[in-house]
């Protein structure tokens, strides 16, 4: 059993190995590109594309040494039909789910820009969770996988921090799962709301998780080798 001790806040967290996976949150192309959606509404894709580079390494330091890794990408179904009405209709017309967007049709299943960057690509074998809603375990099979695999801790990573990545630790909170989201491996198209995300996380003596970063885990991971 391979345990390691992570830096965070608000205190330093054990993990078993065996227990624990490692959730890479939407690093879509419509997010994270500068000819995505994200971009065509006016957000500065640059704060997202700095997770890359950490997220690469925690990537690698967990695929050696074979930790669960599990990818999801935010979309919907080409006829909407798992897209609630209130979804649909709450931004201007041509900026909605389905309407034509500039890496195809927003948000939709299939379309170039519903694609993970090529950067953090899954890699055969690694799970790809297509999900309808900001939480990563509703209407998916996200707590069935890691309830089969006796999975208790999540790495979260990805974007974006107060949208995907925050639902997503409130919700592994509830479903009883520790959570641990890594502050450089996360981002917001505003770096306010990325601070008051995670600050929501870590308060209260860690109300809805832990919050660390990729050299904490990167360390802790070194360790092993060098206990
Ligand atoms: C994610 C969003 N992935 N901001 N989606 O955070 O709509």
């Amino acid at each position: 059993m391979q345990k390691i001790l992570m830096q965070a806040e608000p205190a330093p967290v054990e993990l078993d190995l065996a227990e624990t996976a490692l959730i890479v949150i939407d690093m879509q192309k419509d997010f994270l590109v500068p000819g995505g959606f994200g971009a065509f509404l006016g957000n500065d894709v640059t704060l997202l594309q700095r997770t890359i580079a950490p997220l690469q390494a925690v990537l690698a330091a967990a695929r050696a040494l074979g930790m669960l890794i599990i990818h999801t990408r935010e979309g919907h179904l080409p006829d909407l039909s798992d897209c609630p009405p209130t979804k649909l209709t709450r931004w201007a017309p041509g900026t909605r789910i389905g309407d034509l967007g500039p890496m195809g049709r927003i948000l939709i299943r299939g379309e170039e820009g519903h694609g993970i960057i090529d950067e953090v690509a899954p890699l055969a074998g690694e799970i790809v969770i297509d999900k309808p809603g900001k939480n990563a375990f509703y209407a998916t099979d996200l707590g069935q996988i890691l309830h089969e695999k006796s999975i208790k801790n999540l790495i979260v990573a990805g974007v974006t921090t107060d949208v995907c990545c925050s639902a997503t630790v409130i919700a592994a909170n509830d479903q009883g799962y520790n959570a641990i989201i890594l502050q450089d491996c996360v981002a917001s198209y505003s770096p306010e709301r990325h601070t008051a995300a995670l600050a929501v996380i870590k308060a209260q003596g860690g109300i809805f998780g832990w919050v660390s970063d990729s050299q904490s885990f990167l360390a802790s991971v070194a360790a092993l080798a060098n206990p």
